[in-house]
């Protein structure tokens, strides 16, 4: 669009802790010392706010942790956790460190700035969303291309991984929230995923319980690309008045595409799917307000991936 400017401000998220594989928490190093902004079109103006680092962030908290020991070595505490393992891994620690992204967020944007997060792991997603929804008033919906749901709840995850949970999180379906920050919740129906291929047997019953409106990667092979995008346009935005947050996780792509992930998937989408969607959302124009790019890992493969999520870059902030 002639004229558009735009302020792009651009959050590193390096963290890995809420799934088991390292790499991911490199990727927002190794994006700015490629210089990403430069792919950029010059209507956008792009900044790097910094990047939170999950070691110093643990550090800090262990110490803290220190600090309160007696409590936290009483023989109560003990008997607590023997009694109740964790049903989410790195729960203390995850705590902390979205915490800090959270009110970063906050303290770093406004709300006409384009937020860009650049993970690091999906875990990231609910302090992202809770955030934006903080600054949009609550006048955000969500557009989330994944293969997978992201929809456990700790009762429900396989794993305990919490990268495999942050959208039931931030839906408000945990029996409790462990995050005390985190006060903004997103409505169910303000939410499509694109691309969904691998989910679990309860997750799949829990989102198909509450509604949650998704599109297989066969759907959209079988309606067109095109017709998915305009019809979750229409389902999250009807009277297109609402911040759109997209949030991508590359392992919705096709593992052609992009082979360095921790959880991939067949039969994905390609650039010429995400070309299409970020077009038609583009098309909210300042509305498109915030954008996750997460699960890149360049440990598990480098080259390809490098030239994919650069390609990603540039459509997305393509004039
Ligand atoms: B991702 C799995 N459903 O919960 C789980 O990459 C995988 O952010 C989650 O989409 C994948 O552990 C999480 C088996
Ligand atoms: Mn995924
Ligand atoms: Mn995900
Ligand atoms: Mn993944």
């Amino acid at each position: 669009a002639k004229g558009f400017w735009r302020k792009v401000k651009i959050l590193g998220l390096a963290v890995s802790i809420g799934q088991p594989k390292k790499g991911v928490e490199w990727t927002p190093q190794i994006l700015l010392d490629s210089q990403i902004s430069n792919l950029f079109h010059p209507q956008y103006e792009a900044d790097w706010i910094g990047i939170l680092d999950q070691q110093v962030l643990i550090e800090e908290w262990k110490q803290k942790l220190a600090l309160n020991s007696p409590s936290i070595e009483s023989p109560e505490n003990t008997l607590l956790q023997e009694e109740r393992p964790p049903k989410i891994k790195n729960l203390g620690e995850l705590n902390y460190y979205m915490e800090h992204q959270y009110k970063s967020i906050l303290k770093n944007i406004s709300s006409t700035d384009f937020l860009l997060s650049i993970g690091g792991d999906h875990s990231v997603a609910s302090a992202t969303i809770s955030a934006s929804l903080k600054l949009q008033k609550g006048n955000l919906s969500v557009i989330w291309i994944d293969a997978h749901g992201d929809c456990n709840t700790p009762d429900i995850s396989p794993s305990g991984n919490y990268h495999g949970m942050p959208l039931a999180h931030v839906f408000g379906l945990f029996k409790k929230n462990p995050f005390s920050w985190m006060s903004n919740f997103l409505p169910i129906q303000r939410c499509v995923q694109i691309g969904i291929r691998d989910l679990d047997g309860e997750e799949e019953k829990l989102m198909n319980s509450i509604g949650l409106k998704y599109f297989t990667a066969s759907q959209v092979r079988n309606y067109g690309i095109q017709q998915v995008i305009k019809d979750s346009l229409a389902y999250v935005d009807p009277e297109n008045n609402r911040n759109i947050h997209l949030s991508l996780d590359v392992d919705g792509f096709d593992p052609t595409f992009v082979p360095g992930t921790g959880t991939l998937a067949p039969n994905g989408l390609f650039i010429e799917d995400y070309s299409v969607v970020v077009d038609e959302i583009k098309k909210c124009g300042e509305r498109f307000s915030s954008m996750d790019l997460v699960e890149v890992n360049f440990q598990i493969e480098k080259e390809q991936t490098l030239k994919a999520v650069k390609e990603i870059l540039k459509t997305t902030f393509s004039d």
